[in-house]
């Protein structure tokens, strides 16, 4: 007997379309069993007029795009690398706030559909067990001055093996898979994903970043009173954190005098770990 009459089965992207019960985002969807960067496609889209909602999904980057020219390491068919198109009504000091709310969708999206407990590490990093799992590029084109659209980057290690990781990020990479031990349905978590972002997008446009805030620190609750550096564009800063800004800056009190001081910019180190006892 030849197999040759079962169907085929649906992709991850038909799947996602079937899962997908949001208003605007993911449609369209534009899905690349590889591209080099999503979030270079989705400017490109962008910058062609792509509606607000467009998404671009890959299942492997080949030049996949952290902050500040870093990488993104991105090994086909496990993790999620998509690209949000947002077109908000607001100031370029304004959009970077969009991190932040991105970070609170990813840590509802893992609290759906693991039971896995998520944390945030200001800016735009999801832990689990306190290794990196998720990490957010928002990039804004402008023109004119003005902002014209925001791509909304992220990349989920959901069932990476811990081998797709080169050895320097053994200590502070993983994926839902390694910390959870069960392959997750990449589909039901990219749909589960863009519904949270769609609920807090909508919310964020009518009132604006107080209303995530209480989210985005019931999720960062671990990094609330840690001792932190912060490798800011203007240098190093040292000091506890005492939570988020009304606009999203971070609040520090700062080790150097005890005064309070607001962090727009950076590299988070917890001190000891962001788990305790490991590295962050
Ligand atoms: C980020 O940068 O964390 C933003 C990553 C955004 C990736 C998404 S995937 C979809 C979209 N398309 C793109 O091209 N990019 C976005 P940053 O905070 O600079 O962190 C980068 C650092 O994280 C690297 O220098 C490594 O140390 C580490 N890293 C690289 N790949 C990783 C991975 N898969 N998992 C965990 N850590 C990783």
């Amino acid at each position: 007997m030849s197999d040759a009459a079962e169907p085929p089965r649906p992709t991850f992207a038909e799947t996602l379309s079937q899962l997908l019960t949001t208003r605007s985002f993911g449609k369209p969807l534009h899905f690349f069993s590889t591209i080099d960067s999503t979030n270079v496609y989705a400017a490109r889209l962008a910058r062609e007029g792509a509606s607000a909602g467009t998404v671009v999904i890959a299942d492997e980057q080949t030049g996949g795009k952290g902050r500040l020219g870093r990488s993104w390491i991105s090994p086909p068919g496990v993790n999620l690398y998509l690209s949000l198109i947002l077109r908000p009504p607001v100031t370029t000091a304004v959009a970077p706030q969009l991190n932040l709310l991105a970070a609170v969708a990813v840590a509802d999206a893992i609290l759906e559909v693991s039971s896995l407990t998520p944390s945030i590490k200001w800016p735009n990093d999801v832990l689990v067990d306190g290794k990196k799992v998720c990490g957010i590029l928002a990039e804004m084109q402008t023109g004119a001055g003005v902002l014209q659209s925001v791509v909304l980057g992220i990349g989920v290690n959901v069932n990476a093996p811990l081998s797709a990781f080169p050895p320097e990020l053994h200590d502070k990479a993983s994926s839902l898979f390694l910390v959870g031990g069960c392959m997750l349905d990449r589909a039901a978590f990219t749909a589960a994903l863009l519904t949270h972002l769609e609920k807090f997008y909508v919310l964020w446009l009518e009132q604006g970043f107080l209303a995530i805030r209480p989210a985005w620190e019931r999720h960062a609750a671990a990094l609330i009173g840690r001792d932190i550096t912060v490798a800011a564009p203007e240098g190093t800063i040292a000091g506890v954190v005492l939570g988020l800004d009304s606009d999203g800056a971070l609040l520090l009190q700062e080790r150097n005098d005890g005064m309070p001081r607001r962090v727009l910019a950076g590299d988070v180190t917890v001190i000891g770990g962001y788990a305790r006892g490991e590295q962050s």
